[in-house]
């Protein structure tokens, strides 16, 4: 009788000791980036059940398409980082281990758009009776943002060889500052291969940026398959570096079950001489070609058949018609552009108030715009143009979109703003670096309440190192926080 208590004993000593082996990882700051509306934490750990699952119960989304599942999967790609999860789950105490993740997604309405609800709350339990998390949210995407946070919240256990979760209980209230939170790639001056195009896309979701403002054409190449102008896409710089009309409807997918809005840009009139390889009226002459001649009725049709053709793949409600940089000089010296400039002109400076003015070129344009009461898109050249090698992270993260509009009204007009990679000297080869982690310092920017923003970039210098090795730890190549260690191009 004694022989078997004593037995027992050492049984229930032995357990004991193994449920304590298994130690949680003691964090020092918050990992999230960009950092959330509200965050609090305990001090406990959690561990990630072998079978970890998705509860949808109470969902009034219908997930046919899969957004959520293929979201929940990726979440368990992204908290696995490719390690071999190969601890023992016996050893683990079950009022550690977390069951699954219940989401419930409030609004039937799978539709992306702009201004959309990405508001989501996500709470992690403590220790005790675990069962599962849970997360809320109104919209499917905003379902991702909570994934996207879940996922940071992770980390790969080395002792036990599971899946944590520190710091809990957790609960996070959050929804973005801006809706319009964007990054622009140019497949104009260098060909961008679809799966850099594709990694871009998964990288951005990581930062919650939501708009891909694809800066498809410009002067130097036409790679896009336009149907109803099929020769435009004789200015490509090869026959095979070129995106067919399925491609880009894939990438508009292939964005959108992620959350992310994609921009189709076609620069006009200016930045558009490859126009006129497959065209060559569109030129005002052989010698001046360009900007497009706008005299001539065939440009009109040409625009609109290539307008008609985005409506058909680009599902955003708005369109980038470039309009930047228009050097007229070929208008004035072509006799038949000539009569046609005044016109121009005159309806230049009339823009509808349906109008977006994208503040591409000087700080302070801004101000101008909503004062006028149009809607607009921050920039900011110097501040939020990636093909400055030199520019730093702290600058990105600095750059402030309602600098100098105090007016509630006229800040309301501010949509959001956009770091610019423009392509002439990146390719696919270092676009991810030049990218990253420069644009996450925005991101945080357009993502995090004004006041949650750090005053002095100092104070975020390690949690953003953090979200750089998570990049890199994703297969996005994020270049070091110290610099890119590359000269400016000159201009
Ligand atoms: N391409 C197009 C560009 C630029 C613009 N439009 C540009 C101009 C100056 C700088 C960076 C980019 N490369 N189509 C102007 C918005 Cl510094």
């Amino acid at each position: 009788m004694m022989g078997k208590i004593v037995w027992v004993l050492l049984v229930v000593l032995l357990l004991v000791q193994a449920v304590l082996a298994i130690d949680g990882v003691s964090v020092d700051r918050l990992n999230i980036w960009p950092m959330p509306h509200s965050v609090s934490h305990g001090r406990e750990s959690l561990f990630l059940s072998k079978d970890f699952e998705l509860n949808t119960e109470g969902t009034k989304y219908n997930d046919g398409s899969g957004i959520l599942k293929d979201g929940f999967s990726r979440l368990l790609d992204m908290v696995r980082v490719a390690h071999v999860v190969d601890g023992n789950f016996s050893k683990i105490d079950t009022s550690l281990l977390l069951q699954g993740l219940h989401v419930v997604v409030l609004s039937a309405d799978g539709q992306l758009q702009y201004g959309i609800d990405e508001s989501y709350k996500l709470s992690v339990p403590a220790s005790g009776k675990p069962g599962y998390a849970y997360l809320e949210a109104h919209t499917v995407y905003g379902a991702l943002h909570g994934f996207q946070t879940f996922s940071q919240l992770c980390l790969f256990n080395f002792t036990a060889r599971v899946i944590e979760v520190p710091m809990v209980p957790w609960t996070v209230i959050d929804q973005p500052r801006f809706f319009f939170r964007g990054l622009l790639i140019d497949t104009s001056r260098h060909y961008l291969p679809l799966p850099v195009i594709k990694n871009v896309i998964d990288s951005m979701a990581y930062a919650k940026l939501n708009v891909l403002h694809w800066h498809i054409v410009d002067a130097q190449s036409f790679p896009l398959e336009i149907p109803s102008y099929p020769k435009l896409w004789d200015g490509a710089y090869s026959v095979s570096e070129r995106y067919t009309f399925a491609d880009a409807a894939e990438i508009v997918s292939y964005a959108q079950r992620r959350g992310i809005n994609v921009l189709g840009e076609i620069d006009v009139p200016g930045h558009a001489r490859s126009w006129g390889i497959g065209y060559p009226s569109l030129w005002p002459s052989k010698d001046c070609p360009e900007p497009l001649d706008v005299s001539n009725n065939f440009t009109f049709k040409v625009i609109d058949g290539i307008l008609s053709d985005f409506s058909k793949i680009f599902k955003f409600k708005f369109v980038h018609l470039g309009g930047d940089e228009v050097n007229t000089s070929c208008w004035t010296l072509t006799p038949h552009v000539k009569k046609w400039e005044e016109t121009f002109n005159n309806f230049g400076n009339k823009l509808s108030r349906k109008t977006v003015v994208h503040n591409w070129l000087g700080a302070g344009v801004a101000e101008k715009v909503v004062a006028a009461g149009l809607r607009c898109i921050v920039s900011n050249q110097d501040k939020w143009y990636l093909h400055y090698l030199d520019a730093t992270w702290q600058q990105f993260y600095m750059n402030e979109p309602l600098t100098n509009i105090t007016n509630p009204n006229q800040q309301k007009l501010v949509l959001g703003g956009e770091v610019c990679m423009w392509g002439e000297y990146i390719d696919g080869s270092d676009i991810e670096q030049t990218i990253w982690p420069r644009a996450a310092a925005a991101a945080e920017r357009l993502w995090t309440p004004y006041d949650n923003l750090a005053k002095d970039p100092r104070q975020v210098t390690g949690r953003l190192a953090h979200f750089r090795c998570l990049l890199n730890q994703r297969g996005v190549a994020a270049a070091p926080l110290a610099g890119l260690g590359r000269v400016a191009p000159e201009e």
